[in-house]
């Protein structure tokens, strides 16, 4: 923040690049993917873009929806950078409606519960841990289009917008994210309660070069 006082937001910019010497190797955003960047999902529904407000894939429900990338440079380090979009009456920890995301189906990268309603979440916390009012941490509220009615009980927008950053140690040459919901309700899904993704980024940090060597004198024998 003191850097902002006296940079302009370009220097700030050239300042964290030379912090953190990040490439973004891969990008997929909703509002402009055609079908090669939808070939790189698969999941238990056909993934498709919706188009409102806001575009985001999706909706989903209890589904598993995986992002599958190959041929990364070399790399240590993996940074992702998501914006999920939790649609509809999510009740957080009472109905345990939860957000399950892994790296290569084995690394956790969030697994936690949200909420729209009154009900409190674990977000920013993990799942069974501190709790939080509704949309903590969210970027944004009410802002994909998404509408949810309940005769007598409410009728408007209702989501939030999250953005995430994980940076991972991670050297394979490819990759996989997986999203899976985890949503109850009395009522039918996914009308009721869905999610949608915005955006993916993929950022490599590249390995670590070895020192270089100590700029040692030269020795000439006999001289
Ligand atoms: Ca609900
Ligand atoms: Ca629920």
């Amino acid at each position: 923040m003191l850097l902002g006082m006296f940079l302009p937001n370009y220097c700030i910019a050239g300042v964290l690049s030379l912090v953190l010497p990040l490439l973004w190797w891969y990008e997929f955003d909703a509002a402009s993917a055609g079908r090669k960047e939808l070939a790189e999902w698969s999941g238990t529904k056909t993934i498709s873009i919706t188009d409102a407000k806001r575009s985001y894939l999706g909706p989903f429900g209890n589904d598993s929806i995986r992002l599958s990338a190959q041929d990364i440079p070399h790399h240590d380090t993996i940074v992702v950078e998501l914006r999920v979009y939790i649609l509809g009456s999510w009740d957080g920890v009472e109905d345990d409606d939860r957000l399950l995301i892994m790296l290569d189906g084995r690394d956790t990268l969030l697994y936690t519960t949200f909420s729209n309603t009154l009900i409190e979440q674990n977000y920013p916390a993990w799942r069974g841990g501190r709790v939080f009012p509704r949309r903590t941490g969210s970027a944004e509220v009410d802002v994909t289009g998404w509408i949810f009615s309940e005769p007598r009980v409410f009728h408007g927008p209702l989501d939030a917008a999250y953005t995430m950053v994980f940076r991972v140690p991670h050297s394979s040459r490819k990759c996989s994210i997986t999203f899976q919901g985890f949503l109850t309700d009395v009522r039918p899904i996914p009308a009721n309660e869905a999610w949608g993704i915005g955006s993916v980024r993929i950022g490599l940090v590249e390995k670590e070069k070895p020192p270089s060597p100590l700029n040692e004198p030269m020795v000439y024998p006999g001289r």
